[in-house]
């Protein structure tokens, strides 16, 4: 058992810290020696592209640039462990069930397809084409189409997404929830009727130009650690770099790169943000918002602010907004942002000073109620200044899985543009559903009222990944089949449907040979770079299937007797898949081509060239009022005895999304452990509790359902008072269904309204040191 302790990090983000980690990384998963080999491949012009994060490389084509979560997410992959048909045959369903999140995905790589048999409550292996028979011969007795869901995690190539999304279509359901929905999906609907595209503008050639990047609610140190080099870049050429957050990450206060050797020898870093703002939970909204008050002040009082030129002749609606802001009240916006008029003004002093700015962030900022219109708050803040399409200035959300972007871009969208079913229609030669179909939480509610009866998930952790798990679960348990297309054993597999497939795919690091030649896939990086990804490694088993077979099987099986698409022949080659990509979109023309040189190409981003794809063809500015709804608020008038706390859920710096890969969260701190909730001392004290008691949360919400997450140890932090913050996948029970983003469906998991209580009896220590489970 691992030692559990509390203990401040003094080191900075990188550093040798990360050298430690990536070395103990590799020794977990038995693979030092091809772990190095296959590192050196990630992101490389003929290597594949890094399963971790989106965040763009430069040219795809620089020597290897160091990231220790990056390691962590290649060495999960290519792991030597093996969760074949003998761990199935040794463990029940019910046992499985009862392991840890954590214990799950350790089993190591799947080695062979394998289906539920429910009397003796055990996986069994099942051949592919009796896989892809039992799912066609379910798919098939729907009476509606619209009845079968269709899950994405953001994993998957363009090559497979389109394939996926053209099946699924002509199936007949525009049923398409997937992981962008409990992620950034916010950012597009709040920037899509805003200047006409929902994904950011800029470039790393933009972050070398920008006077002023402004982070909001992103902890990079963690979860893009790439980025930390493009900011520490940014900071030495004295760039001014404004962090908001709740926390103090370390990521966003000091960077030693491990391959500056320098930095290294002398145990030195470099400082990365300028200004650290630590607001409220949930407290962008006004600071945005106060920022824009502080412009138009100025501006009113003579100072040359504004981009008059830029606003005339590319904007509309600025009137409307200046005059909102001018009625604003600043006690009001202090005492929603929980910082002071002063230290908002400091905060948009830097943006008016500065020629070029930059405004990037994460899910602090979508992941909440009121995340539409904070995004629209940070588009305006931007456009005040003219800083959309130009050089070293514009909007970058910064997205999380590696090809998140390029899976809508490909049409993974519940809400298919017309557009996009009139050209599916025309080049394949049927007619697409027309209705939306369901987003992540509707396909939850659909299968608990019986109107969703299969569910087929290509890749992710439905199950962990998405709130209200007690009811989720019961969702997934009413299915008539659920099928999974994964990696690694994960809690999805053993919450299942009356039936249930597990899907074994190979992975991204991994050879992917199709009638005798190795194929690469393409992927989307946040920044609409799109270039070919190949792997390296021999497969994790020969009864592997690559994602785009797997679904090209899937719609022979189901469809193909009157698809008139060649399915099993665009396999052979994905370079017949990429034609017909081309032939639906005109942004991928010459794909093949243009994607065969180092680095790809980058996607027509119409708003970074001015041009402005909205009703009016201009951009526009958006004015909302400050929410007054928020979900502390609400609770603040319903529970009168008990404290009611803003809860955030995060990420630790050992896990991927749901994969867990170890118990310590170093930057923050936190040792062997996972159960732990931050807290301000003070707040400690009001509810007479002590440092490192356990304690239960409790959701406070109206719809008379019980929510709540037990024993979680009180650690005492420097967070703001009245909020908490605690980690993901196991908060997720505290999550109602309900509580969604506005025009996004987005679960508001970093706003979640609760009470502590002590917990009563004494932790068990085995328990308490490895549970990970939600
Ligand atoms: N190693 C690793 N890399 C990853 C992932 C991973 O799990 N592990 N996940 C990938 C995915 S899918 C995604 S979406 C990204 C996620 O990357 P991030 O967007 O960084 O996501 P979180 O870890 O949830 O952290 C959000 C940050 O927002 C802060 N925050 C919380 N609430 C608020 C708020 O109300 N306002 C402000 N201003 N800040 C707030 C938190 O303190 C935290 O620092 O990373 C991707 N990359
Ligand atoms: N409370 C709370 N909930 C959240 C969040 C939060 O911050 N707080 N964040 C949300 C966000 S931003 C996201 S993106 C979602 C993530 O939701 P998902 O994308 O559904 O979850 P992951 O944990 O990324 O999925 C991990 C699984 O993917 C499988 N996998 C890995 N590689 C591959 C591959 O190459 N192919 C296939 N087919 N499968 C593969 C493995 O089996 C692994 O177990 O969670 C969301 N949920
Ligand atoms: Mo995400």
């Amino acid at each position: 058992m691992q030692e559990q302790r509390i203990a401040f990090y003094k080191g900075p983000a990188g550093g040798w810290g990360a050298l430690r980690s990536v070395t103990n990384t590799l020794l977990k998963q038995d693979i030092p020696i091809k772990g190095a080999r296959t590192m050196l491949s990630a992101n490389q012009p003929d290597g594949f592209d890094c399963p971790g994060c989106a965040w763009p490389d430069r040219n795809h084509a620089s020597s290897f640039e160091f990231c220790e979560n990056g390691v962590k997410a290649v060495a999960a992959e290519a792991t030597a462990r093996r969760a074949g048909p003998e761990l199935f045959d040794r463990h029940t369903v019910a046992e499985l069930a009862r392991q840890s999140d954590f214990w799950l995905e350790d089993q190591g790589r799947l080695t062979h397809p394998m289906v539920y048999d429910a009397p003796s409550d055990k996986y069994r292996p099942i051949a592919w084409d009796d896989a892809f028979a039992l799912i066609a011969r379910h798919l098939g007795a729907l009476p509606d189409p619209n009845q079968a869901i269709f899950y994405t995690s953001g994993r998957a190539s363009n090559e497979a997404a389109f394939l996926y999304q053209l099946f699924v279509r002509e199936f007949g359901t525009n049923n398409f929830p997937d992981c962008s929905n409990m992620c950034h999906e916010p950012s597009g609907s709040g920037m899509r009727p805003q200047i006409g595209v929902g994904k950011g503008t800029v470039t790393l050639d933009d972050f070398e130009k920008a006077d002023a990047i402004f982070i909001f609610g992103q902890n990079p140190g963690t979860n893009h650690p790439r980025m930390l080099g493009e900011l520490r870049a940014a900071h030495r050429r004295g760039a001014k770099i404004v962090s908001f957050n709740p926390l103090r990450e370390r990521g966003l206060e000091r960077f030693a790169d491990p391959q500056d050797k320098l930095e290294m020898a002398t145990m030195g870093s470099t400082p990365i943000s300028t200004h650290y703002f630590q607001l409220r939970v949930g407290g962008d909204f006004a600071v945005v918002k106060g920022m824009m008050k502080h412009l138009v002040e100025r501006e009113d009082a003579g100072d040359a602010v504004l981009d008059h030129a830029f606003i005339a002749e590319h904007t509309t609606g600025f009137e409307a907004l200046a005059a909102d802001l001018r009625a604003e009240s600043w006690p009001l916006l202090e005492q929603e942002s929980g910082l002071s008029e002063a230290q908002i003004r400091a905060a948009a002093d830097v943006y008016r000073h500065a020629q070029r700015a930059i405004v990037c962030w994460g899910m602090g900022i979508t992941q909440h109620v009121h995340a539409v219109a904070t995004i629209q708050m940070l588009v305006n803040l931007l456009l005040m200044r003219g800083n959309i399409g130009r050089e070293g200035a514009g909007p970058c959300p910064v997205r999380g899985h590696s090809n998140v972007q390029g899976d809508r871009t490909m049409g993974i969208w519940e809400k298919p543009p017309a557009a996009l079913l009139d050209r599916l229609r025309d080049v394949f030669g049927f007619e697409p559903p027309r209705d939306n179909g369901f987003d992540t939480v509707e396909s939850i509610r659909a299968m608990l009222a019986g109107k969703g009866k299969v569910f087929f998930a290509l890749g992710g952790n439905f199950a962990a990944a998405t709130p209200d798990t007690p009811t989720t679960w019961k969702a997934l348990q009413k299915c008539n089949l659920t099928v999974h297309v994964t990696t690694k054993l994960n809690r999805s597999h053993v919450v299942h449907g009356r039936e249930a497939l597990i899907l074994p795919c190979l992975g991204r690091t991994e050879i992917d040979e199709q009638a005798g030649r190795a194929q690469g896939v393409t992927v989307e990086d946040s920044m609409g770079m799109v270039h070919i990804s190949g792997g390296i490694n021999p497969p994790a088993s020969e009864h592997l299937l690559s994602e785009p077979a797997i679904v090209a099987r899937l719609a022979a099986a189901t469809i193909g007797q009157r698809s008139r698409t060649p399915w099993l022949w665009l396999i052979e080659d994905y370079s017949r898949i990429r034609d017909r990509i081309e032939a639906v979109f005109d942004d991928f023309h010459d794909f093949n081509r243009r994607v065969s040189v180092p680095g790809g190409f980058r996607l027509r981003n119409a708003a970074s060239e001015r041009v402005w794809e909205t009703p009016t063809r201009k951009a526009s500015f958006a004015a909302h009022a400050v929410p007054q709804d928020t979900p502390s608020h609400l609770a603040r008038e319903r529970v009168r005895d008990a404290i009611v706390f803003t809860l955030l859920t995060t990420r630790s710096h050992d896990q991927y999304n749901t994969t867990i890969y170890g118990l310590d969260d170093r930057y923050r701190g936190v040792f062997g452990q996972r159960r732990v909730v931050f807290i301000h001392k003070d707040d400690i004290r009001a509810l007479g509790f002590k440092d490192g008691d356990w304690v239960d949360i409790r959701t406070v919400w109206d719809d008379g359902e019980e929510r709540h997450a037990d024993r979680f140890r009180l650690v005492a932090y420097d967070i703001p008072r009245g909020n908490l913050a605690a980690y993901y996948p196991e908060t997720n029970p505290l999550v109602p269904l309900d509580a969604v983003a506005r025009n996004a469906g987005t679960p508001a998991s970093k706003s979640i309204p609760v009470i502590l209580t002590l917990h009563e009896l004494a932790p068990e220590p085995e328990a308490a040191a490895d549970e990970v489970t939600v």
